[in-house]
């Protein structure tokens, strides 16, 4: 096993050509809002019915569901479930971490090569994203996988910088 090249890229996760997506994910896996509605709704209600069976997910942990409606080449979406930021001193950053080792985990189970991840827990779960574009790139040049790609998808250019300055710098 080797570690995956980092490519930032803007745009809709739905979209992009990629083995699998991550999916920023509650417990229940039964869809919520920001990148998690998207990708229910972009892969239809079979993805809730697939979610509520594997429920719950813990944070920090991920499980897969086939991608039902998504356009091909993606044909599996990992759900993780990042935590909610209560200060940073809660273990955020240790299960954030823990929700890209899993995922890339997830991944090889399912021979996935090209993998896009959002920039779990920034949205809704009030994660700073400066600290977590650092876990993302940290964590992901920390893991072996045989996951050759991973895509970073902001969705705003804020976080595209954010993610850049993160994967550009050696630490
Ligand atoms: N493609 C890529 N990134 C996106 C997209 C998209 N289509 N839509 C939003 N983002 P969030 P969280 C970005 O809130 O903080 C849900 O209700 C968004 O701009 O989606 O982990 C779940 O069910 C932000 O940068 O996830 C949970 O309850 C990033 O995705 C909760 O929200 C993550 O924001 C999870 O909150």
């Amino acid at each position: 096993m080797a570690t995956a090249e980092i490519l930032v890229v803007v745009g809709d996760i739905t979209e992009l050509e990629v083995d699998a997506i991550v999916n920023a994910a509650n417990s229940a896996l039964r869809g919520g809002g920001g990148v998690d509605g998207a990708i229910h709704r972009a892969a239809g209600p079979e993805l809730a019915r697939a979610g509520a069976r594997l429920a719950p997910c813990a944070t920090g942990d991920a499980k897969a569901t086939p991608a039902f409606d998504l356009d091909p080449p993606i044909r599996h979406v990992i759900h993780t479930v990042g935590p909610v930021w209560d200060g940073g001193d809660a273990g955020e950053p240790e299960l954030l971490a823990s929700c890209y080792r899993r995922s890339l985990e997830v991944a090889d189970s399912l021979g996935a090569r090209t993998v896009a991840f959002p920039a779990i827990s920034t949205g809704i779960y009030g994660y700073p994203p400066a600290l977590a574009a650092e876990v993302a790139v940290r964590t992901i040049r920390s893991t072996a996988t045989d996951v050759a790609r991973v895509l970073l998808v902001a969705f705003d250019d804020r976080t595209a910088a954010l993610l850049r300055t993160a994967s550009a710098s050696d630490g």
